[in-house]
């Protein structure tokens, strides 16, 4: 698509409890990988945005931090960018995981979906609150009969907040692009806002950064994952193509940062491993790659910790 056949191009924001699929939602739709995805909560710490076409329209999608009852400063962050981010779309897609609703209809919700239905309805009471319309999208769907969506269709709807109601797997593409054709149609007139080359805007560094924080997330267990955070300190090009990246995976102990490296430094190598091999193929070029563990005890009690991934601090 050229610059000049975009006539509409606005901002939507993907909002929802943690684990809903917003993230996998945003890959989907931009046809790229611009935001980690795992299967625990709070994956997701800034709000990241894809660029997606469609029709004559440049969508700007906004991953953001899931939604729920935040203690920890950086949890409220997180929380708090995702509202911003709301307030600031021209749209705004409430996603729910509607495997989550429907086991928890039937009383066979994991303790996690019958958090992740709680968390749901707090968004409910908010968005209830609120003037604005927003587009429900039921995610998942792909993992129960379509027939057990249609009841909670209607139970959605009856709640007067969303002003359509869609269905989807964000995983397998069902509905995604009837989302998007629908979302193209509410973007303001206007002409492109990126070049419709781009399918992303983050910095490639921080990029790479929150790649090995997924690896790590994948690789490690209970609260370990949410006490790090990885910060890329080098990044050098070579002539011939090459690129050298260098990361710092910060922890808040020792006990921690023994976790981290696991027996032999196992862990680490492994984490480094599939980092790296998903940087290359992201970047269509050899990447060579750097961990280092580092101790900051302080770590999430530091303004540039914030700063630095756009979030707020005094949240
Ligand atoms: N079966 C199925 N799984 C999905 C679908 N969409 C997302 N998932 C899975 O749900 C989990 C969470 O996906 P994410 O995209 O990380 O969810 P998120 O809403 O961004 O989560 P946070 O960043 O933690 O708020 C992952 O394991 C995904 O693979 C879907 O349509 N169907
Ligand atoms: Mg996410």
């Amino acid at each position: 698509m050229d610059a000049e056949d975009i006539k509409r191009a606005g901002f939507v924001a993907i909002i929802g409890s943690p684990n809903a699929g917003k993230s996998t939602l945003t890959n989907a739709m931009t046809g790229t990988k611009v935001a980690i995805v795992t299967h625990k909560v709070q994956t997701t710490r800034f709000p990241v945005r894809g660029i997606a076409h469609a029709d004559d329209s440049q969508i700007i999608i906004v991953d953001t931090p899931g939604i729920f009852g935040a203690k920890r400063r950086l949890d409220r962050a997180m929380v708090k960018a995702a509202w911003t981010g709301a307030d600031d779309a021209d749209a705004v897609v409430h996603l729910v995981d509607a495997a989550a609703w429907i086991a928890d209809k039937e009383g066979t919700a994991t303790p996690a979906q019958k958090r992740t239905a709680e968390d749901d309805r707090a968004v409910i009471e908010t968005l209830r609150s609120s003037e604005r319309k927003v587009m429900l999208a039921l995610n998942k769907i792909d993992l129960f009969p379509h027939e057990q969506v249609l009841p909670l269709m209607s139970e959605f709807d009856a709640l007067g907040i969303y002003s359509d109601v869609f269905m989807i797997s964000a995983e397998n593409g069902d509905g995604v692009d009837k989302l998007l054709s629908e979302l193209a149609g509410r973007m303001p007139e206007g002409g492109a806002l990126y070049p419709p080359d781009q399918s992303a805007d983050i910095p490639m560094q921080l990029l790479a950064a929150e790649v090995t924080r997924e690896k790590l997330m994948l690789r490690l267990h209970e609260e370990l994952p949410y006490q790090l955070t990885v910060e890329t300190e080098t990044w050098e090009n070579f002539r011939n193509g090459d690129v050298k990246i260098q990361q710092a995976v910060i922890v808040g102990k020792d006990s921690h940062k023994s976790m981290v490296l696991g027996r032999n430094g196992q862990a680490i190598k492994a984490v480094s491993r599939a980092a790296r091999e998903e940087l290359s193929e992201l970047l269509g070029r050899r990447v060579h790659l750097f961990l280092f563990v580092k101790i900051d005890a302080k770590w999430q009690e530091r303004r540039e910790s914030y700063s630095n991934l756009g979030l707020e601090f005094d949240s």
